[in-house]
């Protein structure tokens, strides 16, 4: 048995300069640490990240969340087994007691589920990605085709772009090594592509790594990518994708998508308001032109309405997957399912904030024959937990930024490591990035 014998956490901070919680769990084999990362753009439904307000870090502290930890949640779990991940889980909801986890915060919560499944792994001389497999019911380990955001857009840069994420998508690698060596190419053909048209000034990047240029279409931004694939040499070998991360774009009041958000009032344009029917045309004539292949909360978290929509008629060529939609939270997955809302779920452990509720959602999505998209936060850490769990539940993909900053390459040099640790075993998922769960 793995006992715990000490609980502890911090305040440490994120890629963004913010405040976010370090869980350190101990047991006789050692002591087993786990970063919460944190959004931007967040979804409604998410589990709530306890800030402790004030003006200490402008509010943005988490010594609450990491008093919890420490105070609450330590004692409770003082001498359970770490490798009983989901009994620790259910522990920590029950001393919770709300919906949301807004007694103790998903942030400290998840931590120490993190932190466990370490423990539980080290415990059993296993890699963290086998110990997440079996804890998953051992679906088959796959490599997954890294989807690089190289331009950043939405609530993560300083340009007028409205959108948030453009994907690079090499599917046509024959491994993960090589899908790394194709993306970090493409995405420094792109720099000198985006030099070369804007000026210096616009290969300054955003949150997640990926360039902000200084454009304000969308649809500038998916030729931009078109063409540093060509001049690249990955024409047919790299495909594209985007997170809009439309809530955003949405005006509640007026019930349509403003593409000119960011501008100043004076400078938005009556051709940027679109209804969300126009929407959904506007994305089918995007697919008609450009080599997409996944669109990631196309509409607002609220409209299941258009995603249907699009769903229905890109569906079948496209990946849409629903992020703010569904917050990792397997209730709001089966209203999708209901609805046909999407064929795919994004996942994110900390919108939900257990490692035994993310894979209870991902289960949820594989029965459907839906996919799941694993993902970082726009505001990371060093940690690279989502690198073994992607290949731990062969979800086939997953997105954590461009081939650029240390928070995103943690996670894909970690999936370098598994690969060359799978050895000759490895599957890498390439063209089949939509099977999770079933290869
Ligand atoms: C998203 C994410 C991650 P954030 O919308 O998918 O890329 O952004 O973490 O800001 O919610
Ligand atoms: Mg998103």
């Amino acid at each position: 048995m793995a006992t715990i014998t000490k609980v502890h956490a911090r305040e440490i901070l994120d890629s963004r300069g913010n405040p976010t919680v370090e869980v350190e769990l101990t047991t006789a084999d050692g002591t087993f640490r786990a970063d919460v990362p944190s959004g931007a753009s967040t979804g409604e439904n998410e589990a709530m990240e306890i800030r402790d307000g004030g003006s200490r870090y402008l509010g943005k502290g988490v010594a609450t969340a990491v008093d919890n930890v420490i105070s609450t949640i330590g004692p409770a779990i003082m001498g359970m087994d770490a490798q009983d991940v989901a009994a620790l889980d259910k522990v920590m909801l029950d001393l919770d007691g709300t919906p949301n986890k807004g007694k103790l915060g998903a942030n400290a919560i998840l931590g120490v589920s993190m932190a466990a499944c370490r423990a539980g792994a080290a415990h059993r001389k296993e890699p963290l990605y086998v110990f997440l497999n079996r804890l998953a019911g051992s679906p088959t380990m796959v490599m997954p085709v890294p989807c690089f955001n190289c331009i950043n857009g939405g609530v993560h840069a300083g340009n007028y772009l409205p959108f948030q994420e453009f994907f690079l998508i090499p599917l046509g690698a024959s491994s993960f090594k090589e899908a790394m060596q194709l993306g970090s190419e493409t995405y420094h053909t792109l720099k000198g592509l985006l030099k070369k048209k804007y000026g210096l000034d616009s290969t300054a990047v955003g949150d997640e790594g990926g360039f902000a240029p200084r454009i304000d279409s969308p649809e500038e931004a998916l030729k931009l990518l078109v063409e540093a694939i060509d001049a690249a040499g990955y024409t047919g070998k790299i495909m594209i994708g985007s997170d809009p991360a439309s809530s955003e774009t949405y005006d509640k009041a007026s019930g349509k998508y403003n593409l000119d958000f960011k501008k100043p009032e004076g400078e938005q344009t009556p051709a940027s308001i679109k209804s969300g029917d126009e929407l959904v045309s506007y994305w089918v004539e995007m697919a008609s032109k450009y080599p997409i292949v996944l669109l990631e909360d196309p509409a607002d978290e609220n409209d299941f309405e258009s995603h249907a929509k699009l769903t229905a008629r890109l569906g079948g060529a496209v990946e849409i997957v629903g992020d703010d939609l569904y917050c990792t939270n397997p209730a709001i997955v089966e209203r999708g399912i209901s609805c046909k809302a999407t064929n795919a779920m994004l996942l994110k452990v900390n919108q939900i904030g257990t490692i035994s509720e993310a894979i209870a959602a991902y289960k949820l999505c594989v029965d459907q024959e839906w996919g799941v998209f694993v993902s970082h936060r726009s505001g990371e850490t060093e940690d690279s937990f989502i690198a073994d769990l992607t290949v731990a539940l062969g979800t086939g993909h997953l997105k954590t930024g461009a081939p650029c900053r240390s928070e995103r390459l943690c996670k894909y040099n970690q999936l370098l490591r598994i690969e060359e640790d799978l050895g000759s075993n490895a599957i890498f998922a390439g063209k089949d990035f939509r099977k999770s769960g079933r290869f």
